[in-house]
């Protein structure tokens, strides 16, 4: 898979892709990373990238040019890429399950837009599609499209080392982690569980289904709706309730 990133910051992107899963991933070329800086594709002696917005109002636009002609060169390098991601506030909300989506597609272009905004054109006749990560106000696009790339990197197999944490991980089960110790078993009188200093195996397994779905349960009930729980997590589930005195279905 290779991502394509259209930016004016591009040492931001540099920067993070630098350290950790992801850079190993790279490293080992289980994924590719390509970052355009978007003066490159400008004409003009000062290389500008934005400009006034029509109609008046503060702050600058960026200009559609340099950004058409940046895909254009992408395209051109390896053919048209499956999706242009258009990084903006008032895209889609990203999630696990976009992640999963755009993890199957071999090239992915990810334009990260600056200043007030970006000239529609690029959203209307450039993007394929426009995703937030999230609502609150950034300065720009670049950390947007790393959580992207961070995200779909951890689901190409072999980036994370163990596939099983993957599989585990919080999200892709539908919910949230279970609580993590090491040693020591005692550290200022704060105590590991005796269960997972115990070794039995088979309570350490229910003991951490109780632990994340009560977690769940708790802090993002909302979760729970969604959650692909096998039986013995059902019946947890339904146990964990009734000590609550949470209303369900079936009173
Ligand atoms: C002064 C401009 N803003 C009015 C509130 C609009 C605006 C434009 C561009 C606000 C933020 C940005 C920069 N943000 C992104 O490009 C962005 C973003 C975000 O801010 N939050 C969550 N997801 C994303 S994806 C891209």
């Amino acid at each position: 898979m290779q991502f394509d990133i259209v930016t004016i910051f591009p040492r931001m992107i540099e920067a993070a892709l630098a350290d950790g899963i992801v850079a190993r991933a790279l490293q080992r070329d289980l994924l590719r990373v390509k970052v355009r800086d978007l003066r490159e594709f400008t004409d003009d002696r000062h290389r500008t990238v934005d400009d006034v917005p029509y109609g008046g109002g503060p702050g600058m636009v960026l200009k559609p040019e340099p950004i058409f002609r940046a895909v254009d060169a992408i395209a051109k390098e390896g053919g048209a890429p499956q999706a242009v991601v258009l990084v903006s506030p008032h895209g889609r909300r990203f999630t696990q399950t976009e992640a999963a989506r755009l993890a199957g597609l071999s090239r992915v272009t990810i334009l990260c837009g600056r200043y007030e905004g970006i000239d529609d054109r690029v959203r209307e006749g450039l993007a394929t599609e426009e995703v937030s990560i999230g609502d609150y106000v950034l300065s720009g696009g670049e950390l947007p499209a790393l959580v992207i790339v961070d995200t779909v990197a951890r689901l190409i197999p072999g980036v994370v080392g163990d596939e099983d944490s993957v599989a585990d991980d919080s999200f892709s089960r539908g919910l949230l982690d279970f609580p993590h110790f090491t040693r020591p078993a005692e550290f200022r009188d704060l105590k590991v569980p005796d269960v997972l200093v115990s070794g039995h195996h088979g309570e350490i397994r229910k003991w951490r289904k109780r632990q994340a779905l009560e977690l769940t349960l708790d802090r993002r009930p909302d979760l729970l709706v969604d959650a692909e729980l096998d039986v013995e997590e059902q019946e947890i589930l339904r146990e964990l309730m009734e000590q609550k005195g949470v209303a369900h279905g079936r009173d």
